[in-house]
């Protein structure tokens, strides 16, 4: 796989040029104490990794939730990229065939392949991306059962059933990850990091356990990258190809304004 654990409470992760220097400028950010800090490179049987702090090593039978950020996940690269040398891929045919065989289009399944920006598309509208800036991928609960079915998990009220039943109706722990991402929040409005980079298929990992303890940490940076400068963005606006808006931050205000309507009074 892409990890290994650390003895240490490190967790060494499959290296990744892009992520090496997102995490190295992250060290220097605000946005600091929400990311995993960052130990450089390791090698174990020929294959490089980034060395980072393992989010889960303070937590007793934690539950996890990976939230994928934006309202895009694929780079404005990528997209140029799939323009300049179209490279149908067979594997996201089979993919998309296996949760709706309606999808692929005609000359689609010809090909029985379709490109993977127009298959990033598709899981986005499926999913809540489109519409509120962030989707559910995976959720490990305190029996260590795993659910990464949410692929179809795109409206505002399945979106709450769904918080709901991570948090197990425990308003404390809701009202711990409110609070920890609203300040989240502000720290993003102030870091030159989050300013200068395009954030892509960039999630929060939200990490809870039955002594109350919560976390909420930015991870994946293998799709953040930065700007030519002087471009900065505010996170917010609408995408149109060429301005690299991600919609991180119209993302975590939705999710933020989900989980305040989820508060007791
Ligand atoms: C996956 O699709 C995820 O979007 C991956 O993102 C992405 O990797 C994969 O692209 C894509 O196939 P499903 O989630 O529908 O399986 P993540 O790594 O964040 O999970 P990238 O490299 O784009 O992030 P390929 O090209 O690696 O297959
Ligand atoms: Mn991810």
């Amino acid at each position: 796989g892409n990890f290994q654990t650390g003895r240490d409470g490190k967790l060494l992760k499959k290296y990744c040029e892009c992520e090496q220097q997102c995490l190295q400028k992250l060290m220097n950010d605000k946005l600091r104490p929400y990311v995993p800090g960052y130990y450089g490179v390791t090698q174990k049987d020929e294959q490089d990794y980034n060395v980072m702090d393992d989010l889960l090593a303070d937590f007793d039978s934690p539950c996890i939730m990976d939230c994928k950020m934006g309202s895009r996940t694929y780079l404005e690269e990528e997209l140029k990229k799939a323009r300049e040398h179209p490279q149908p891929r067979k594997d996201m045919y089979d993919k998309m065939v296996a949760v709706d065989p309606e999808a692929p289009t005609a000359e689609e399944q010809a090909q029985q392949a379709v490109l993977k920006t127009r298959y990033m598309q598709w899981r986005e509208t499926l999913s809540s991306t489109a519409t509120l800036g962030f989707r559910i991928e995976g959720i490990k609960k305190v029996d260590g059962s795993c659910n990464t079915n949410f692929k179809k998990t795109r409206g505002k009220d399945e979106v709450m059933r769904v918080l709901e039943d991570f948090v197990d109706s425990d308003a404390i722990i809701l009202r711990s990850y409110h609070q920890r991402l609203k300040e989240l929040r502000l720290v993003l409005e102030k870091s030159d990091f989050f300013k200068t980079h395009e954030v892509v298929g960039s999630s929060l990992l939200f990490v809870h356990d039955r002594s109350g303890k919560v976390g909420v940490w930015m991870i994946d940076f293998g799709k953040t990258v930065p700007l030519p400068s002087p471009l900065i963005l505010d996170h917010r606006s609408p995408w149109v190809e060429g301005n690299r808006e991600d919609g991180y931050l119209w993302g975590l205000d939705n999710f933020i304004d989900i989980l305040t309507s989820m508060l007791p009074m």
